[in-house]
């Protein structure tokens, strides 16, 4: 291995034995619970209402007789009430957009913007970034967590950071050919829209310095990384977080085997449930992740249940990292579509769609009723370089429409149309649009 493939932010932390690991964190869980109950009068309630005590946890499996906490919790204390510190030690708030409803508001101490710093130091360095690189950093800057959470910690990591945010695409091709970023980050729908915006304006990203990718924020395919790879000449690297939990930089794929994200055990606990039955599935069973902080101050989270569908993995990895893995997330429970009684997610759709010859990468989900039943229009368009007559559109859409059914086992319509009439992205990609009374 070469001194880039070895180096790590935090070398003692990243490569922890497991034994270390689990003691780390039965010390530092018994610490999380007991401050939970004492200052956040929502968590005393729901440990009471459960017959639970933070003294009931002596091992780390006792974790599971304590209450999971979900999204509502935090919109039903909305904007405040679940802060464990004075409203006046936060130096900031985050929100998410709050689509359906109020925001959920997240509140940081400087210790826990430390804490994050770190982490996303420790997540640019585990995706390849080093010290002394130029980082283009496209993620949107602002109340989502993801421009400032980047940013801190490619400035902690050494790295001369490009604030850029989202958006102005014409602009992002322009500085990374002129500052030659080794780096780029961004959602993987948006690096594919800065692909298309540079091979319209005729610059070839694929000779530039940028060799990085670290995409994350929404979920993607393997052929999408694959095709992001070719289109960008990079090396693409996955990226997970979630604002209730901290941000950007609770899971990060290591540049050496891009196979899964390193999950940082020293900080969080990592659990897999059954979303109905709520019980804990085997490691390598597909679960709903749920996640509990260790050392946050102002939001301490207990057994949080983000939605996110995924795996666990002990599989030892060759960075030589010790931290457990969560495979790719293939989306929320919340964003899985029941068509004809086939369960599916768009990201599953995805995997057919990018590379299929004639298609370009681009593709939006139309979900209406059909009587009871749900039914799924799927958008695609025609690759740039293939335009097609009708007679053709209507033959690439039926073999688009075998390939769904006979890889994703879901029958829909699809429609080939324009280049350039699926919307593109500048942050987090809409990928259904929902039109179900
Ligand atoms: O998206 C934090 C983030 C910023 C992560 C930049 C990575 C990079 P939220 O806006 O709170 O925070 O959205 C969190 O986004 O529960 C997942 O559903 C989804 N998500 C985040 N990363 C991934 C990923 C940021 N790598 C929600 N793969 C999470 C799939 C992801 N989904």
């Amino acid at each position: 291995m070469t001194d880039d493939q070895t180096f790590m932010f935090d070398r003692a932390a990243e490569t922890m034995p497991r034994g270390d690991i689990n003691a780390l964190q039965l010390g530092r869980v018994k610490r999380t619970l007991e401050r939970a109950d004492e200052k956040v009068a929502h968590y005393k309630r729901a440990f009471d209402a459960a017959g639970v005590k933070p003294d009931d946890l002596r091992t780390l499996d006792d974790l599971r007789r304590f209450p999971f906490t979900v999204k509502t919790d935090l919109r039903d204390n909305y904007p405040f009430g679940m802060f464990a510190e004075p409203r006046e030690t936060l130096i900031r708030l985050h929100a998410s957009s709050g689509t359906t409803g109020k925001p959920t508001v997240v509140g940081y101490t400087q210790a826990d913007v430390d804490l994050w710093t770190n982490l996303m130091a420790r997540s640019l360095a585990c995706g390849g970034a080093l010290p002394g690189d130029i980082i283009h950093n496209a993620y949107g800057y602002g109340l989502f967590t993801g421009g400032l959470g980047a940013h801190y910690g490619a400035e902690r990591l050494g790295c001369t950071v490009v604030p850029v945010s989202g958006g102005g695409t014409e602009r992002q091709v322009i500085l990374l050919e002129d500052f030659a970023s080794r780096v780029i980050c961004a959602t993987p729908s948006y690096a594919l829209n800065i692909a298309e915006v540079a091979a319209r304006q005729g610059v070839d990203l694929r000779k530039l310095p940028v060799s990085i990718g670290v995409f994350g924020a929404e979920p993607w395919s393997d052929a999408l990384r694959t095709e992001l790879e070719k289109k960008l000449g990079l090396k693409a690297v996955d990226i997970y977080g979630l604002s209730e939990i901290l941000g950007p930089g609770v899971a990060m794929e290591c540049h050496v085997e891009q196979a899964g994200l390193h999950a940082w055990e020293d900080h969080f606990i990592f659990e897999t449930i059954d979303p109905e039955t709520l019980e804990p599935v085997p490691d390598g069973e597909p679960g709903e992740l749920v996640i509990t902080t260790l050392t946050k101050e102002a939001l301490p989270m207990v057994r949080y249940r983000t939605r996110d569908i995924t795996r666990l993995s002990d599989a030892p990895c060759s960075c030589g990292r010790t931290h457990r893995r969560i495979l790719r997330i293939t989306g929320r429970d919340d964003d899985m579509l029941i068509i004809r009684g086939v369960n599916v997610y768009p990201s599953q759709v995805e995997a057919v769609l990018v590379g299929l010859p004639g298609i370009a990468p681009h593709y939006q989900f139309v979900v209406t009723n059909e009587g009871p039943m749900t039914a799924l229009r799927v958008e695609v368009e025609a690759a740039p370089d293939a335009p097609m007559d009708s007679a053709a559109k209507a033959a690439k859409a039926a073999e688009v429409q075998h390939h769904i059914k006979s890889i994703v086992g879901v029958t829909c319509e699809v429609e080939v149309m324009e280049t350039g009439a699926v919307p593109r992205s500048e942050g987090k990609a809409v990928r259904v649009r929902d039109l179900r009374k």
